[in-house]
């Protein structure tokens, strides 16, 4: 199917009020590396927030997606916690404290596994598709796809032109994590692509190759697939290589847009690669820009989170005049930058320019520019379709940094957890989000429900 005036919209998570350096997350260096280090949510939040606005200065379509409410009582309900919600606070402090990280985390700020999306042009019935990821490796995300499912349903709730599913089984043989390890290629963003699903272990996989874990497994990429009416998908497994240095996400080694997949030499198997790229030439005049272990290793790579860019056709969705909106650490990184340098210089591959954005508060936790968004290709009946409230201009990202000044601590360690007063606070900061952003009739927060 094709359809005209379609472009890629970002929706990037606000980072929420709790954000806090937990060390939840096994095969993500930069997690392990900042566990327990005192964060400053406000910061983080405000950070994200500025990179939104670089997108719309450029001349981007920007939406975002509001973080989640935290921390999340109904699981430590679940687990045997019960009475007033302070009560439940004070308790778990003095028996479980280490499940307050896993309850209060404000991991969904990074909304590339919010979901797996699939453009209208691509699905069987003319819709675009939503399948919240359940990222069931780690268990401060795994408790995410409920509301993630419910904030979906706010934002893109219009049914004639969205579908938005549940995530596929809790069950390990269907680990997802989202657009993370989805890639739409298309030459343009109106025509029928292809989704390259990448994968880190199906049932063939050796896992003692595995020194950190494969999260995405093939069988989950499948069902989405098949859930989304999917008419073309191709499939590709991470090189355990990659994952054992740290890719715990294929967009840690790899990004793509349009016809154009970015990638380095070392995150897939070459001849798996080769036969992926093979099939789909026979859908799209594919161009493949690979970063050699030479040039960046993968070490360097994963520590400046080069691929973890976002790349952007220009604003008018030109394909041929990309950009590539990179973290600071891109820049100071020499391998890095020398790789940026010669890369602007060739013109035979299609990014034009780079823009530094400081995200560092994410990247300790090892999120960059593109884990913090979720793209979604949208016609302009469809753009109309989404709720206003969550799509941006400069003015609306005055008003929630001023929410975020309001709000939120510029000091945050995992003891501060425990105290009843932060409690009440980012409470109260998300009843306040609710009022500024004019929902209070919708119910976006489970609190809104009782
Ligand atoms: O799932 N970090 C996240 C980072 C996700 C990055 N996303 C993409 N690559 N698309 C994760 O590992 C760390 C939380 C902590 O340790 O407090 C964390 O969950």
């Amino acid at each position: 199917m094709t359809t005209t005036n379609a472009r890629e919209v970002n929706f990037d998570g606000l980072i929420g009020p709790t954000h806090h350096y937990g060390g939840l997350a096994s095969g993500n260096l930069a997690s392990s590396r900042n566990a327990l280090r005192t964060s400053n949510p406000r910061e983080a939040a405000l950070q994200g927030l500025e990179k939104m606005r670089t997108l719309i200065k450029l001349g981007y379509t920007q939406g975002f997606l509001p973080p989640q409410q935290r921390p999340d009582l109904s699981v430590l309900s679940q687990l045997g916690f019960r009475g007033p919600d302070e009560h439940i606070i004070s308790s778990t402090a003095q028996q479980a404290p280490e499940l307050l990280s896993m309850v209060y985390s404000a991991s969904s700020m990074w909304a590339a596994n919010a979901a797996t999306v699939t453009p209208s042009a691509d699905s069987s019935d003319g819709r675009v598709h939503f399948t919240p990821a359940n990222l069931l490796t780690t268990a401060h995300r795994a408790i995410e796809h409920p509301q993630t499912e419910r904030i979906l349903n706010t934002v893109f709730g219009n049914s004639d032109h969205f579908a938005v599913h549940s995530a596929v089984p809790s069950i390990g043989r269907f680990g997802d994590e989202g657009a993370a390890n989805h890639t739409r290629l298309c030459t343009s963003y109106g025509d029928a692509g292809v989704g390259l699903f990448v994968y880190g272990r199906d049932d063939q996989t050796d896992l003692s190759s595995l020194t950190f874990p494969g999260r995405q497994t093939l069988a989950a990429s499948e069902a989405v697939a098949r859930q989304h009416g999917t008419q073309t998908a191709v499939y590709l497994q991470q090189a355990a290589q990659a994952i054992n240095a740290g890719a715990f996400h294929n967009d840690v080694v790899a990004v793509g847009n349009g016809p154009l997949l970015m990638y380095h030499q070392h995150a897939y198997q070459a001849q798996a690669a080769e036969q992926a790229f093979e099939t789909l030439r026979a859908y799209l005049p594919l161009q493949t820009l690979c970063v050699n272990a030479d040039d960046v290793s993968l070490q360097d790579a994963i520590k400046s989170y080069l691929f973890n860019s976002q790349l952007l056709a220009s604003a008018d969705g030109d394909m041929s005049k990309m950009r590539l909106i990179a973290p600071s650490e891109c820049e100071e990184n020499s391998a890095v930058r020398k790789w940026i340098e010669r890369a602007l210089q060739d013109h035979n591959q299609p990014i034009r320019n780079v823009e530094f954005v400081d995200v560092r508060q994410s990247m300790s936790n090892g999120g960059g520019p593109a884990c913090l968004r979720l793209r979604v290709v949208l016609t302009d009946e469809q753009l109309a379709a989404v709720n206003p409230a969550f799509l941006l201009d400069e003015a609306k990202i005055d008003v929630l940094q001023d929410w975020v000044k309001r709000h939120y601590r510029d000091q945050l360690s995992v003891a501060d957890l425990a105290d009843v007063q932060f409690y009440r606070e980012v409470m109260t900061a998300l009843e306040d989000l609710i009022t500024v952003l004019g929902l209070k009739g919708q119910a976006l927060y489970p609190f809104q429900l009782s």
